[in-house]
């Protein structure tokens, strides 16, 4: 593609927008970069050195004005935006910053996708992979934006993205050699309306893969087995619940590979001898060997990366324990369907803090593994009402309200005696009191450790 003084409109100016300008800058386009907020709220937007004909900042611009041939949409930005629908009705090609990231790397791309288990998927992939001696970067969805993260790689190089609904819905010509769907519940649904739309989204991930490449598959998720029967690619399914006689699965407690065709199965590693907890973590540990393997680990190497993985920040993270109680960072749980996966991975007591804001998901079903799970339910955010009322709704006993996180924190603690679990498990996004959910994982930790001053045991 021809760049020099191509017009290109990014759309967003946080993360992504910011990597995608910068690497249009360097293949020689004519950047133009819009963001609702103004200057003042956007960090990092004057490092850029665009003058004031292309930082559009603080509204809406008029696209005719700007004449682009290319839009780069971040993320987080919806495609119903004015904007972007005017580009589309005139024909601009909107590309996701991942597409523009990728589009002139010949390294071999290994993408994760899936509603839950992507980053823990994703981390796990990446260190397998460097075991192979190959230069290897993780970036995407995971918090660091892909583009600026592969130049320079090449045909040797690996690339382990994590890639969302919102990434994978403006990809053209991507291709993800190694393409993971770990699994699909109800996410984004204010975004993508549906459920069947977010499947799409999703399911495109597989768009530009060629009979060579290979599709990690879960079995165990109807909507997810369902799309094998249709790929170009070559298909390995996974199962963490029953014996598949080909693909990555469990008998007895063991993780083993089998091939039907040569009548071979392959013990990989005791699931007792993984540090991540919970079933849901199969998932990730399965897809991830499958990822490995396809790289070219033998299943040895790759059982002596499973063993050393301890998991990931704000994702079941064990803060310590604290006066005999143990305080667990589930942070990343923006959903009902992480923070009931989060639930269910451990056996103690527990005292529960959710809210935040909600992504347009119903809260019964989560209610209901609240009830029968949690001993004292914390609630805080803009989702509070909402959360209440269903929690009444599924019998839901103690419901403590918060006027903020770190009320919500001291109520937890007030509630919690030894040999209890206290959870943060948000079943919603940060966004209406925290730029991230990195943030609220963060003063968790903090506010738990000041309550205690110093650690019992860690
Ligand atoms: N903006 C507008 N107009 C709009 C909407 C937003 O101008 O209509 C502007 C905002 O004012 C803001 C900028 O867009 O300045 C933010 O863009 P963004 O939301 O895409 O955020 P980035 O900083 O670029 O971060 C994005 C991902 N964020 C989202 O998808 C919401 C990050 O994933 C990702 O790590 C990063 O790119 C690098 O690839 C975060 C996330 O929450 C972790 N992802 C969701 C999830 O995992 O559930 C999908």
């Amino acid at each position: 593609m021809e760049w020099t003084k191509k017009r290109v409109l990014v759309i967003g100016a946080g993360l992504s927008g910011q990597a995608a300008v910068r690497k249009l800058r360097r293949l020689g386009a004519e950047v133009f970069l819009t963001d609702s907020k103004g200057m003042e709220q956007l960090a990092g937007v004057e490092e850029l050195g665009l003058d004031s004909g292309h930082l559009l900042v603080g509204g809406v611009p008029e696209i005719a004005g700007i004449r682009s041939e290319l839009i780069v949409l971040s993320p987080g930005v919806s495609p119903k935006l004015s904007l972007v629908q005017e580009g589309i009705s005139q024909g601009v090609h909107v590309w996701s910053e991942v597409e523009l990231a990728m589009h002139d790397c010949p390294a071999l791309c290994i993408g994760v996708t899936g509603t839950n288990g992507k980053t823990t998927t994703t981390t796990l992939i990446g260190e397998l992979a460097k075991r192979t001696g190959r230069p290897t970067t993780v970036a995407g969805n995971i918090g660091v934006a892909l583009s600026g993260q592969v130049e320079g790689m090449d045909e040797s190089s690996i690339v382990v993205a994590e890639l969302s609904s919102f990434q994978l819905e403006f990809i053209d010509n991507l291709r993800v050699h190694v393409a993971i769907l770990l699994n699909i519940t109800p996410d984004h649904l204010d975004r993508h309306g549906t459920l069947e739309n977010y499947l799409l989204a999703k399911a495109r991930i597989f768009k530009n893969q060629t009979a060579t490449d290979l599709a990690i598959l879960n079995w165990d998720d109807p909507l997810v087995r369902n799309l094998g029967a249709n790929l170009k690619s070559r298909v390995l399914y996974f199962s963490p619940t029953s014996f598949l006689p080909d693909g990555i699965s469990l008998w007895h407690d063991q993780i083993v590979y089998a091939e039907k065709e040569k009548r071979t199965m392959i013990p990989i590693i005791s699931r007792k001898e993984l540090q991540l907890r919970g079933a849901h973590n199969l998932e990730n540990v399965m897809a991830a060997a499958g990822a490995a393997r396809a790289v070219g680990l033998s299943w040895t190497e790759i059982a002596e990366g499973l063993r050393h993985f301890k998991g990931v920040e704000h994702r079941e993270e064990l803060v310590g324990t604290f006066e005999g109680i143990l305080f667990v960072n589930d942070s990343k749980g923006t959903n009902t369907d992480a923070a009931i996966k989060a639930l269910l991975a451990f056996d103690e007591p527990m005292v529960l803090i959710a809210g935040g804001k909600n992504k347009g998901l119903d809260f019964h079903e989560f209610m209901k593994v609240v009830r029968d799970k949690v001993k004292s339910l914390v609630l805080l955010g803009q989702a509070a009402d909402e959360m209440e009322q269903a929690a009444r709704d599924e019998g839901v006993q103690t419901i403590i309200r918060a006027t903020s996180f770190e009320d919500g924190v001291e109520k937890a603690i007030a509630e919690a005696v030894p040999g209890d679990v206290v959870l943060l498990s948000p079943a919603c996004t940060s966004w209406d009191m925290f730029k991230s959910y990195e943030e609220r994982g963060e003063l968790f930790k903090e506010l738990v450790r000041r309550h205690y001053r110093e650690p019992i045991q860690q």
